[in-house]
């Protein structure tokens, strides 16, 4: 794939930022869109809006079925069997939060372990800390070795006949570690536990199957991937979904109502209350057509090669501490670093003046900041659309951090 191709499909990047050309390198906070999504919004509301699985009407069934056709994508999209383990939900906490509601606070007690990592995003963490909370269950973590990796022989230590839940991000919004799912997965089944993976920095950027994962869930978030805010989705073993009680109440995750009780509908409505954010599912199937016609693997690879540039490159800059994983191959897009003791905020903002966006503080991961000791980070974060020269200009801009500040913090 050519990324200066690419770029020409993401309008918002051809702009002067404080005079500068835009380098945008703050993916992992969210994603550009392509004018193939932005066009289907407003072709969307322009053609086809109407409410989906209510009105027989044309406008009705049309935008039913690009709702439907969406979440087909989405299952293909991540190797999922069938459509019917998509749920769309409004973002990755979202779908954490409704297997907390639906899953966890209906099964756990007290005595019953949830596992997650030492260096999840809060979405993965609190979501389930709220859980213990109301069911006595605890929440352990499984420590980040050498500022990198899982410590998986801690964890095969923290498994017991106690563990209910183990919850992994399959690729770090800080270090950029990509976790390993599918060994991880098969140790908590063998304990007898259910399996989360959080794929929001992980479906944007490399192939999913999650049938390979062997996870029981997995959550994305649609705007770090091409696509709206406000659309995520969540995939659940089927049988696990239908086992599951719904998380909210409202039309159409019913199947019949009466005043004193009801029954729901079949998956993956039951999960779906209310008018879904009809428009925004539509676009991340549009997302997902413009990703796969460029195509994850070569999405993968170009990422790899921007980052291995990075690394080189960020290496020559002076005091820098750059944290994760150092061969690019075993990590996502994500290079996180600080220079000498200058805080991470006053580098954003100088590197801001250079017209060089990227991600200052502590990423809502403030266990893993704590881990590492420190407060906050700087965060470079690549996509598709992402070059060298980009890569360039920050660390034109990092000589100009050090020269102002001159390593005081
Ligand atoms: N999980 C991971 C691993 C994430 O990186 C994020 C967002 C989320 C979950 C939550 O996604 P949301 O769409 O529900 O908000 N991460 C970041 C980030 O690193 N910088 O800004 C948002």
């Amino acid at each position: 794939m050519d990324a200066r191709e690419v770029r020409k499909d993401f309008p918002i990047l051809d702009q002067e930022v404080n005079g500068k050309p835009l380098s945008y390198l703050d993916n992992a906070a969210t994603s550009q869109k392509p004018r193939q999504v932005i066009d289907e919004l407003k072709r969307f509301f322009e053609e086809d809006n109407a409410n989906v699985h209510r009105s027989v009407h044309t406008l009705g069934e049309r935008a039913t079925v690009l709702y439907e056709g969406a979440r087909a994508k989405v299952a293909e999209f991540i190797g999922a069997p069938s459509p019917r383990g998509i749920i769309f939900t409004k973002s990755a906490t979202e779908g954490l939060n409704l297997l907390a509601y639906a899953w966890a606070r209906h099964r756990l007690s007290e005595g019953d372990e949830i596992i997650t990592t030492e260096m999840e995003h809060h979405s993965n963490i609190v979501s389930w800390q709220l859980a213990c909370r109301d069911t006595g269950a605890t929440l352990r973590a499984i420590p980040v070795r050498d500022g990198a990796t899982l410590d998986l022989d801690a964890y095969e230590r923290m498994l017991s006949n106690r563990t209910r839940i183990v919850t992994v991000g399959h690729v770090s919004n800080v270090l950029g570690t990509i976790n390993p799912i599918a060994d991880i997965a098969e140790k908590a089944h063998d304990a007898g536990a259910i399996v989360v993976c959080d794929g929001a920095q992980a479906a944007p950027h490399l192939p999913v199957d999650v049938g390979a994962l062997g996870c029981d869930f997995y959550v994305g978030t649609g705007h770090k991937m091409c696509a709206p805010t406000g659309i995520g989705f969540l995939w659940g073993r089927e049988a696990l979904l239908e086992d599951m009680e719904p998380f909210h109440g409202g039309g159409d995750m019913i199947s019949d109502v009466w005043i004193d009780h009801s029954t729901w509908n079949e998956i993956p409505y039951k999960f779906e209350a209310g008018t879904p954010p009809v428009a925004d599912a539509i676009a991340l199937g549009t997302a997902i057509d413009y990703l796969n016609a460029i195509g994850m693997k070569a999405i993968r690879e170009h990422e790899i090669e921007l980052t291995r540039y990075a690394l080189e490159r960020l290496r020559e800059v002076p005091e820098i501490q750059i944290y994760g994983p150092t061969d690019p191959e075993l990590k996502g897009g994500v290079v996180s670093f600080n220079l000498g003791d200058i805080h991470a905020h006053d580098v954003g903002t100088i590197v801001d003046s250079w017209g060089v966006a990227i991600r200052a503080g502590h990423h809502c991961s403030k266990p893993l900041m704590r881990k590492l000791g420190i407060a906050a980070s700087a965060r470079a974060s690549f996509y598709l659309y992402n070059v060298e020269e980009e890569v360039d200009r920050l660390v034109e801009a990092l000589g100009d951090v050090t020269r102002l500040m001159g390593g005081r913090s």
